[in-house]
């Protein structure tokens, strides 16, 4: 939370009829919202809606578990997308219906973690039924809240999974016929059928007591999260005064009245499951799984050099067009990267074609966990044709380098920031024998310049990949090449530099 969001004093009004007006709230929501507009102590929901509430209910049991620390929400599609506005936690905001299973991710690459999906009725039950149900079913240790009010409320009232029968939406204008529509779908009941699921129950938010009900289930469902008890649910009903076009009080009334008779409230399910003796997943590191470092294992001669890295994270595009070897480059230093024991992502790009179509790829070599393998403003980006150079310059952060595959650069092209380097590695590997290779002549020379990566481990990931002799022999030159080109005969676009350099 910034110091500026904490810091900031709410003026609590005063009512007309003398009295004060009271705005306590949890510790977990941030003091002021950091989002568009004046009304940065109000969130944005209609008033009388059930999101807030929910909100409280969570933001409550998470200050009196003291989890608040531990929990990331994933907020959906829905009026609730803007759940990260208002609760200090982690946060993520996931696609349409795809909570449960971005939580599941998270759970299990964060197993320390309180992974709390929250879903609206479009969110889970129509476009995402198959992420829930899947969730529940492998018994995925996460919290799903469930806010079931019987409608689309954020694209403006169609017809929702959960839309009571007789019900009137813009998409069910004559109110729902089964007949037409099918019947509404009760997604508790249908969770309850699986073997997986913890604990399943359906509250209200139609009254006091049942706001109360509905407290204690959100708190008993961290409360299992928290103790690795497996798949949690709680279905909230809840009032959407303004899709219902009803005073918010009506509201209120309507969920007692209409809903609970069509969705009853019960405890579903409040038991663990009875799993079979030696279930448990057999627990081996990923390299062992996919058996990286067997060679390395058994002849520490072939180990890499040990490279001191000089940075926390260091990120690379590299863009051409198909055929260029641009995702397989990314590939190599990736490969590079795991064996100098870096955290290494790689996450392509490419059109339909599979030749001379736009390609690129990112590349993020890190000595901590990767956040996210999409990178906004790589250190580094290799352009292989001028197509790239052009389109991706601008995205280098200020002080990262272009290493563009040409002797110059384009006349009419001024770089927007970052320093280049022209390296005409197509030319270098048709003098080679292959334009094949323009892309480890790339790598060679990213490699001299950066000292991202050791050449030595190149060379031993080049000679692991490359079944045929000689093109390895081939690709062993233009390595050398590379790198020979940079020590010695480095440009600056067109202009020749003493250190190769930009000013
Ligand atoms: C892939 C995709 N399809 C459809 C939409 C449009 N859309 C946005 S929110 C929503 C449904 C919202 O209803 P619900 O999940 O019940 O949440 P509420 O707004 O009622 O809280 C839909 C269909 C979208 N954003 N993305
Ligand atoms: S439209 Fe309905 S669900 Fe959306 S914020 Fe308003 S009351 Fe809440």
């Amino acid at each position: 939370m910034s110091d500026e969001s904490k810091a900031g004093a709410i003026e609590l009004p005063v009512s007309d009829n003398g009295y004060d007006a009271i705005h306590a709230k949890s510790a977990v929501f941030y003091d002021l919202y950091e989002r568009k507009g004046e009304l940065k102590h109000q969130t944005h929901y209609c008033p009388g809606c059930g999101h807030g509430v929910v909100h409280k209910l969570i933001a409550e049991a998470l200050e009196e578990l003291g989890l608040q620390d531990r929990s990331i929400l994933v907020s959906p599609v829905g009026c609730s997308v803007f759940a990260y506005y208002y609760l200090d936690v982690g946060n993520v905001q996931v696609a349409h219906g795809r909570a449960p299973a971005a939580a599941t991710a998270l759970r299990r690459s964060c197993p320390d973690k309180i992974v709390i999906a929250y879903q609206g009725d479009g969110d889970l039950a129509a476009i995402g039924t198959a992420e829930i149900v899947h969730a529940a079913n492998r018994g995925e240790n996460i919290t799903c809240f469930f806010v079931n009010n019987a409608i689309y409320g954020m694209t403006g009232g169609q017809m929702a999974p959960t839309t009571l029968v007789g019900q009137k939406s813009t998409t069910s204008p004559w109110g729902r016929r089964p007949a037409n529509e099918g019947f509404p779908l009760h997604v508790c009941e249908l969770l309850a059928t699986l073997e997986a699921p913890v604990y399943l129950e359906r509250v209200a938010l139609s009254d006091n007591k049942n706001i109360m009900r509905a407290r204690r289930a959100v708190r008993k469902a961290l409360e299992l999260q928290r103790d690795g008890a497996g798949f949690t649910l709680v279905e909230i009903l809840s009032p959407c005064p303004t899709i219902w076009n009803m005073d918010p009080v009506v509201a209120r009334h309507w969920v007692a009245e209409k809903m609970i008779p069509a969705f009853p409230l019960n405890v579903f399910r409040d038991r663990k499951p009875v799993m079979p003796v030696n279930n448990a997943p057999p627990r081996r590191p990923v390299p062992d799984v996919l058996e990286i470092f067997t060679e390395q294992k058994t002849a520490d001669t072939s180990l890499p050099p040990k490279h001191a890295h000089h940075f926390k994270d260091f990120t690379i595009k590299i863009a051409g067009f198909g055929g260029q070897g641009v995702l397989l480059l990314g590939q190599l230093l990736t490969e590079m990267g795991m064996r100098e024991g870096l955290e290494v992502s790689w996450l392509p790009s490419y059109g339909p074609e599979m030749r001379s179509g736009s390609a690129h790829c990112h590349v993020c070599l890190s000595k901590e966990r990767i956040g996210s393998p999409l990178i906004s403003h790589p250190d580094v980006l290799v352009a292989m044709n001028e197509i790239s150079l052009r389109k991706f310059s601008s995205e280098v952060a200020a002080d990262g380098l272009i290493l563009y595959n040409h002797e110059n650069l384009p006349s009419d092209f001024v770089p927007p920031q970052g320093r280049v380097v022209c390296v005409p590695a197509s030319q270098i590997a048709d003098k080679l024998g292959s334009a094949k290779v323009a892309n480890v002549v790339m790598m060679g020379a990213l490699l001299e310049e950066t000292e991202c990566l050791a050449s030595g481990t190149a060379v031993a990931v080049l000679e692991d990949k490359v079944k045929k002799l000689d093109l390895l022999e081939l690709d062993r030159r233009a390595l050398v090449a590379g790198r020979h080109f940079i020590d010695e005969q480095a440009h600056l676009g067109a202009v020749n530099q003493p250190d190769g350099f930009a000013d």
